[in-house]
């Protein structure tokens, strides 16, 4: 299991600009200055971080304690995170801030809606006291069933302002996983909408909730926001409206002063097999985290407007559309929708109305665009952009270089940033005015934090070489279990390597130290004894002019162990034929060597994604090997894919 054999070729380097590095909130001194404390020591890094950076009504007394794998940080430390987020921009030397735009707003259909940080502020207040008024206290659980509706981020900073913890649950899910998520929490109160936009229609959300209702005793009450003016029934007793509420609900409701591993919210992210895991995290460490993490890398400045196209449903959501960014006083931009409605140029035409600096988004979204062609972005001015980032999936070169020049003017410095749902915040990720970046690579380890690529007997690797990615010591964001089931969560994180995090993802280091994370270990294929990430070989598939989305999965196989199974989707315009398989079977094997050649190829018009963009190769693996689809598939975006992908099979 040792290596995964790393076969990227990738060589080109790009360069922080100077004008960009001299502005940088962080810039080269500042960097190689906190990589020495964060390498010497990461409790000092982070306590730094937490004081320069947050505002505690206690400052913590101890940093950090570690009993392997249950760890405290900011012991004693007593803060708030909406406090964090809202009131401090009202105060003193900040409080100039209070009629800057906090939330930028944009419905699907066209609606608008601009929240400043004292707007924001009061109907944070105004919702804490609803729920007060309906009965949760400190410690309850709150469901958020909602789509991207403003209400839905004044919702969660109204739960952090008391204490109740939240779970946002997809506004995609179907009923039955919305019910296993709000026993599983224990949630007393659900908030939720008659329904959403998506694609151009709107999309009922209160009949799942009715329906999960059902078998979810332990809910009391449910707050209906009203967004699509659609058909309702409410439950007497039960179910109330949100304007309604509202109308009498006090502005003013001091933040509790609550400790800094008080539970601040739990998000659920599928497991492998079975039930979803309820990642919990805790209010100082991850504020801590997400604002140092925001500041540095997206190297936020009053004067930006940010954009994080992610569902707040996703962690990136909770991260990086509100939390660190609010932190930091920043305008963060919301979008409600789909990026193909009502036309595919929809996000090039937000951030050119709204002046968009700072645009962070996922690969699948760049391969998507890379497929509509480039017409779309080139005829809007995108001139207000500076930077750029991606996450959530390893970026094949072609579509970075891509994102580089059509989207980016080739002047935009791009951040790949590597993290986790569990690692609550940015881990491995250039700094923008630092850091050299190569195209395919997040780079390198965020400063105090200890990443590494080890090998099966835990040894580190000698770049260049290929194992598996780990965290050697505690880091302030990281989860704090799997709410409910300390077990799972040893054996899931911390039973590989003694007292070491393991990720789950395999990762190749360069010479020069940097990190390439190649996707999950369980993707990795044995090919005849050759390791080969499923990534590398959708990569080189991507990298066909054909070609605009890949995925690869392993199949048994007698001979060689296993078998490369592509399931590619073409580009619109060209035909897909037998012609084209054997030339893409060509293409990878010149690209990486004719172990990696696909044994099949099947086209397909859609891949099983999860709905933030994740190809789900367990699903895959099942149809390339002929079985039954076994396991959790509720975070699937759309059923339909795995029907129409058994109907894929070779002729
Ligand atoms: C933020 C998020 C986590 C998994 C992770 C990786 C993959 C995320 C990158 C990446 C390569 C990246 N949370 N991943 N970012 N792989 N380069 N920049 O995605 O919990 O939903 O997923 O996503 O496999 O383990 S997540």
């Amino acid at each position: 299991m040792a290596d995964i054999e790393s076969l990227l070729k990738e060589k080109r380097v790009f360069k922080p600009s100077p004008a960009f590095a001299r502005a940088a909130n962080w810039n080269k001194k500042t960097v190689s200055e906190l990589r020495r404390l964060g390498d010497k020591s990461p409790e000092r890094f982070w306590a730094r971080m937490a004081k320069e950076n947050v505002s505690w009504f206690t400052a913590p007394k101890k940093t950090l304690q570690w009993k392997p794998p249950f760890a405290k940080w900011f012991v004693g430390g007593k803060l708030n995170v909406s406090y964090n987020c809202l009131d401090r921009h009202l105060e003193g030397e900040n409080a100039w801030r209070r009629n800057k735009a906090a939330i930028i707003w944009e419905g699907e259909p066209g609606d608008t809606r601009v929240l400043t940080y004292g707007e924001l502020h009061r109907e944070v207040c105004r919702f804490a006291n609803v729920l007060k008024d309906h009965g949760v206290r400190k410690g309850d659980r709150v469901a958020l069933y909602m789509p991207m509706i403003p209400e839905l981020a004044i919702a969660v900073l109204a739960c952090t302002r008391i204490g109740a913890p939240h779970s946002v649950v997809f506004g995609g899910f179907a009923a039955e996983a919305l019910r296993d998520r709000i026993n599983d929490a224990g949630a007393k109160l659900v908030v939720t909408a008659d329904g959403g936009y998506r694609k151009g229609a709107p999309l009922p959300l209160k009949p799942a909730v009715d329906q999960a209702l059902q078998g979810a005793p332990g809910v009391e009450k449910v707050v209906v926001v009203r967004r699509t003016g659609g058909e309702v029934t409410m439950k007497a007793d039960r179910d109330v409206w949100w304007h309604e509420v509202m109308e009498h609900a006090s502005a003013s409701c001091p933040p509790a002063k609550l400790d800094a591993e008080h539970p601040l919210f739990i998000l659920y992210t599928s497991g492998t097999t079975g039930k979803p895991k309820g990642i919990l995290h805790t209010t100082g460490g991850y504020l801590t985290h997400v604002t140092t993490t925001a500041k540095a890398i997206f190297d936020l400045k009053d004067e930006d407007t940010y954009w994080c196209t992610a569902d707040i449903g996703w962690i990136t959501g909770h991260s990086y559309v509100i939390y660190g960014i609010l932190s930091n006083g920043a305008t963060s931009l919301m979008y409600e929708g789909t990026p193909g409605h009502p036309g595919p140029d929809r996000w090039w035409d937000i951030i050119e109305r709204w002046g968009v600096t700072v645009f962070y988004t996922a690969p699948t979204a760049i391969r998507t665009f890379i497929r509509q062609g480039d017409e779309h972005p080139k005829s809007h001015d995108l001139s207000s952009l500076r930077l750029l980032g991606t996450v959530g999936e390893p970026i094949n070169p072609e579509a970075w270089i891509w994102y580089n020049k059509v989207i980016g003017g080739r002047r935009c410095p791009i951040v790949d940033t590597w993290w986790q749902t569990e690692t609550g915040g940015i881990m491995i990720t250039p700094l923008p005015g630092a850091v050299d970046t190569k195209p395919g690579s997040a780079t390198l380890p965020f400063p105090g934090v200890h990443a590494d690529v080890l090998d099966e007997d835990g040894d580190p690797v000698k770049p260049p070489a290929g194992g598996f990615l780990v965290i050697r010591k505690p880091w302030p964001g990281m989860l704090r279990g799997i709410w409910g089931d300390p077990k799972r969560f040893k054996e899931q994180y911390w039973s590989k390597y003694p007292k070491t995090y393991f990720a789950g993802d395999g990762a190749h280091r360069d010479k020069q130290g940097y990190f390439w994370v190649m996707g999950r270990v369980d993707d990795v294929m044995n090919i005849s004894g050759h390791r080969i990430g499923t990534m590398e070989v959708e990569s080189a598939l991507v990298s066909h002019s054909d070609v605009a989305e890949a995925a690869v999965v392993g199949r048994p196989d007698e001979i060689t162990g296993t078998a490369v199974v592509a399931f590619v989707t073409p580009i619109a315009s060209v035909q897909a034929d037998g012609e084209l398989k054997g030339a893409l079977r060509s293409h990878v094997a010149r690209q990486i060597g004719a172990i990696a050649r696909p044994a099949e190829i099947r086209f397909t018009e859609a891949l099983p994604k999860t709905r933030s963009g994740k190809i789900m190769r367990r699903l895959l693996r099942d149809i390339a090997s002929g079985k039954e689809t076994a396991g959790d598939t509720s975070t699937l975006e759309d059923y339909t894919v795995l029907a129409r992908l058994r109907e894929s099979e070779e002729e």
